[in-house]
């Protein structure tokens, strides 16, 4: 009750899922995503009645944006409870194919941007001596996969690497900090579309929102590093 969280990436996919799953229990949400969907996912939460939604345009990649939105939040709510980093790109492609700007892009948002967002929430939570920090990281950041996915993996192992760092660096505060790793879900990742009959089998956002939930739901005594979750009918390279 009475928390307050941060979602990045919640225009669609597995962030809009968690933004209404969360409002559903009465969190106080700020949202954001590079597009103007964003406006669409906090005018649909209002719908639903959920009130407290603030909702920016804001690059992950982006320090001035990022913390516009964490100051903003702060004002707004009084508090941080929770910061949730998912936005997130991808793109199949051998390695010789891709260019530098799309290796910098991708970098920059699967990695500076989790970067970004925490180094501006932690000196509210500390501040406060408590909150918590997941990452929607991939279940490619335990292991590779046979479809040209070595930029997306590279960020997703740097992104696994940078959260258990942290992990330790601030639960003295009583902070906690951990990695959601799904298979594949069912989203509009990598120019798809949601719904397509080829991803029927796969994981869905609910999924990923209810485990996400799970996992901000732990005693604050208890950390959960790691979940990592695959529909049963994934192939599971190791
Ligand atoms: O993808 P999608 P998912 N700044 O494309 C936002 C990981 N994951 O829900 O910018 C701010 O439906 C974008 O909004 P907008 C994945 O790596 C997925 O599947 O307005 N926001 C949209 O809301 C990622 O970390 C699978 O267009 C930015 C959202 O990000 C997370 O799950 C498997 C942004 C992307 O929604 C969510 O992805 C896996 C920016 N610069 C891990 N750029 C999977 N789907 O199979 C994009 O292992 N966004």
């Amino acid at each position: 009750r009475d928390q307050v969280a941060i979602v990045t990436g919640a225009s669609r996919g597995i962030g809009r899922e968690l933004a209404f799953q969360l409002a559903a229990k009465e969190v106080k949400l700020s949202i954001l995503g590079s597009s103007e969907d964003i406006h669409k996912t906090r005018e649909d939460l209002k719908a639903y009645g959920y009130a407290d939604v603030l909702s920016f345009t804001a690059d992950v990649s982006n320090e001035n944006d990022v913390d516009h939105v964490v100051r903003a939040t702060r004002n707004a709510y009084g508090k941080i409870d929770i910061l949730i980093n998912n936005a997130g790109i991808g793109e199949s492609k051998p390695v010789e194919s891709v260019t530098v700007e799309e290796w910098k892009k991708t970098f920059d948002i699967n990695v500076q941007g989790v970067f970004l967002a925490s180094k501006s929430v932690l000196p509210f939570m500390r501040e406060q001596k408590s909150g918590t920090i997941l990452t929607v990281a991939s279940d490619v950041s335990r292991y590779t996969i046979p479809e040209n996915g070595s930029l997306y993996t590279a960020t997703k192992y740097a992104v696994q690497g940078f959260m258990g760092s942290l992990a330790q660096e601030v639960r003295s505060d009583g902070i906690r900090a951990g990695t959601i790793n799904p298979g594949k879900v069912d989203t509009y990742f990598a120019n798809t579309k949601q719904g397509e009959p080829r991803k029927s089998d796969w994981l869905k956002v609910k999924d990923i929102a209810q485990a996400i939930i799970y996992m901000l739901e732990a005693p604050k005594h208890m950390v959960i590093d790691e979940m990592h979750l695959h529909s049963i009918h994934q192939d599971y390279p190791r």
